[in-house]
């Protein structure tokens, strides 16, 4: 056939190196951009099968996201903007590791289990970040899908691709499939939402935004004429000079618990960081005395969910929310676990938005601040019933108004931080909140966040949402022995599923004791699971 005849001569110019073995993880594949070619070449192939087979558009992103600038990565967006489903990972990882003279066999044999036909038209919309090495790696992929349909986008942000998926495999029924159409999607709903909100003035329109001189820096520039002063953002590490996610983003202002470089807040300021791709946002600011105060996805998700409730209680008598449930990981500590009902599952987006589908309103946020809210579709039909009802009272028709232009304001395919970012804007000035008093909702325990490196980080095996470690043995034990030592301690270990190191988490009642205890669970990691390098010091 002329279609594997060309793929073999394409593939040639994309040569694997023999050996190299490389995983579909947590959110894609992800390593040094150097060894990326032919996994670039090959995922283009298997969204264009996978696109086959949905009869649906199939988005590639290439990012790293919160990886360094030198790392680059590769993840599959499937038809409703939702990541790719565990059997196609098992299938890109094959891809992936064939070795240049299996290729043909190994897509082969997918197209056969998958009973694709050939024939069918296929659509890939193909998005990049703003590393270095995108430009010739997202022409790899195109390679891969060239002749076949695909569309490139060229630079957007990770949830703009997803959005843009899910809007063209709902015939537009989400919102229009071009970066124009989100940004006039969501600046009007977060313009509906804020506009009788009495009073606001320009502080309170004002934050501070670290873009960690990637992408969401670029796409958030473009969005602000459409916000019509209604925010007024102040922009630091827009890429123009920095280096991507270094100093700066989301995932440092989170580990380091401190606000990023060239990043000069006064007390009481708002902030916030995106990542590498703009799909995670963190919130801080600086206290009176000078600390550093984070709010991170867990905040987010109280500050959101206590929000849904309070819309949702003025229905209540009509019961028309019977099943209305809050979903997130991690909260223990919130008073929310009274309120709504808390379900943790493995750390990835994927495993949190499947789990969140269950419910009719479902909040998800992972602690370093990717997440999004979830409405099904009979929550949003029952919305937009009653914001037309004309025989229900003010109070009711208003909050089913602000429910159905909040519906509007969420990129319901995966976590976004700049839908993120006009989402909390907006809660926060409608239920006239400070900062301090969204942060006041909760008290953190002090906690500690550390990386340790090992030979191999597949030899430590988890249960329990990640809260327990099977293997290897006797390092759960270690670990419950040193929680003991601490007052209101806990500690977690796991593998990272997007950069080659085992991740501690520890939290105690001090940030001493916070501190300490990660130090020696990273110290019992490095002893029983094969540590390499220079053993943990102390912090
Ligand atoms: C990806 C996933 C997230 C996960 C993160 C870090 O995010 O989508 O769900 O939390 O990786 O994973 P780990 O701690 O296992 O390395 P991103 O923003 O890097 O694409």
């Amino acid at each position: 056939m002329a279609q594997f005849e060309e793929v073999s001569q394409k593939s040639a110019v994309h040569p694997k190196p023999v050996g190299l073995v490389l995983q579909y993880g947590t959110a894609g594949f992800r390593t040094n951009s150097k060894q990326l070619d032919h996994v670039m070449f090959r995922m283009g192939l298997l969204a264009t099968l996978r696109s086959k087979k949905t009869k649906a558009t199939i988005g590639v992103m290439v990012t790293a996201s919160h990886n360094p600038e030198e790392d680059n990565g590769v993840k599959l967006v499937d038809p409703m903007g939702e990541m790719v489903t565990p059997a196609w990972e098992g299938y890109a990882t094959q891809l992936a590791n064939a070795e240049q003279e299996e290729l043909l066999t190994a897509l082969k044999d997918i197209i056969e289990r998958e009973t694709i036909s050939m024939a069918q038209e296929a659509s890939v919309f193909v998005g990049k970040d703003t590393r270095p090495s995108s430009d010739s790696l997202s022409q790899a992929v195109l390679d891969g899908v060239h002749a076949l349909g695909g569309h490139n986008y060229g630079l957007v942000t990770t949830p703009q691709l997803h959005y843009m998926v899910c809007c063209q495999n709902t015939q537009g029924r989400y919102g229009e499939a071009t970066v124009k159409g989100y940004y006039r999607k969501l600046s009007q709903a977060f313009i509906q939402l804020t506009k009788n909100v009495p009073n606001r003035t320009d502080d309170q329109k004002a934050l501070l935004v670290d873009g960690a001189n990637g992408i969401g820096a670029l796409k958030v520039c473009e969005m602000e004429t459409y916000l019509k002063n209604e925010l007024q953002l102040s922009l630091f590490n827009d890429g123009s000079s920095g280096k991507l996610n270094h100093l700066c983003g989301a995932d440092y202002v989170k580990v380091q618990q401190r606000a990023p470089k060239g990043v000069e807040m006064t007390a009481g300021e708002r902030c916030c960081s995106y990542d590498g791709d703009a799909d995670r946002i963190v919130y801080y600011y600086s206290g009176s005395a000078g600390r550093f105060h984070l709010l991170d996805g867990d905040k987010i998700a109280t500050l959101i969910s206590t929000y849904l409730k309070e819309l949702l209680s003025r229905h209540t008598h009509s019961s028309v929310f019977p099943d209305t449930h809050t979903h997130m990981r991690s909260v223990l500590t919130s008073p929310l676990s009274s309120q709504v009902i808390v379900r943790c599952t493995k750390t990835g987006v994927k495993h949190l938005h499947h789990a969140a589908q269950e419910f009719d309103i479902g909040v998800y946020f992972e602690a370093n601040g990717h997440g999004t809210v979830l409405f099904s579709k009979a929550a949003e039909e029952k919305i937009q019933k009653l914001a037309q009802d004309s025989n229900t009272n003010d109070e009711r028709r208003r909050a089913a108004l602000l429910l159905q232009n909040t519906v509007n304001l969420i990129n319901q395919t995966v976590g976004d931080a700049i839908s993120d970012m006009l989402l909390i804007e907006a809660v926060l000035a409608i239920r006239g909140m400070t900062v301090q008093q969204w942060d006041a909702i909760y008290t953190d325990l002090p906690n500690r966040q550390l990386k340790v490196k090992v030979a191999d980080r597949r030899v430590i095996d988890t249960t329990d949402a990640e809260r327990r470690t099977v293997s290897p043995a006797g390092l759960q034990e270690a670990i419950d022995s040193r929680v003991k030592k601490y007052r209101q301690a806990r500690s977690f270990v796991r593998p990272s599923g997007t950069e080659d190191v085992v991740r501690v988490y520890a939290e105690a009642d001090t940030q001493e004791s916070a501190d300490a205890l990660a130090h020696e669970v990273s110290l019992a990691v490095y002893r029983l699971a094969g540590g390499v390098g220079e053993e943990p010091k102390p912090l």
